[in-house]
């Protein structure tokens, strides 16, 4: 019963305030549907006796709001192209960074969106050596065969064969992708 979920607002304001859709979107930033699409919410924060409000989860999770939750993160693959510095400054906007893959269970699951985007992954301070946006070192990879291939021109990893796990691949980071966010949710 999607439609009727209620979520409580930390705002008092009467019901269908202007503020209304500004309120829904505090309250989704805590709302996201699991990989079963059932709706979830990972802080009990709006509990307690404080005014409640009803918002459309829907409103919510239509794009580009949309989070999808995996393992302790909330992903958000984006709808419009940027280059990779671009792409990241979004997903600062949003509370996260880029994706940084920490397991295998994380690829294939990045794969599974089938899409060309930007991942959190560079080697733009010192080429060839592969970092992620958190600044730890890149350790387990999963470049295509023959990438990565670019040298000084190519200093920013994207997902692009996504048909297979090792899908990565460097590329000019000025060129416009889609991208990825992740938001950890607990640190
Ligand atoms: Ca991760
Ligand atoms: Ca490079
Ligand atoms: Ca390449």
């Amino acid at each position: 019963m999607i439609d009727d979920f209620d979520l409580y607002a930390n705002v008092e304001r009467p019901a269908g305030h202007p503020d209304r859709m500004e309120r829904c979107r505090q309250c989704c930033g805590h709302v996201y549907k699991d990989s079963n699409q059932e709706v979830k919410t990972p802080q009990a924060s709006f509990s307690g006796n404080q005014h409640r409000e009803r918002c459309v989860v829907d409103d919510c999770l239509s794009p580009p709001q949309k989070w999808v939750y995996f393992s302790g993160s909330l992903y958000q693959v984006s709808s419009t192209k940027k280059t990779w510095n671009q792409s990241r400054s979004d997903c600062f906007q949003k509370g996260a960074d880029l994706l940084i893959i920490n397991s295998k269970e994380e690829q294939a699951f990045a794969n599974r969106f089938q899409k060309y985007m930007w991942i959190g992954l560079t080697d733009v301070t010192n080429e060839g050596s592969w970092k992620w946006v958190d600044g730890t070192a890149m350790s387990t990879s999963y470049w295509s065969s023959k990438e990565p291939n670019g040298g000084k021109g190519e200093n920013c990893g994207d997902i692009k064969n996504f048909n297979a796990e090792k899908s990565w691949n460097d590329e000019s980071c000025s060129l416009s992708l889609l991208w990825i966010c992740e938001k950890k949710l607990y640190q």
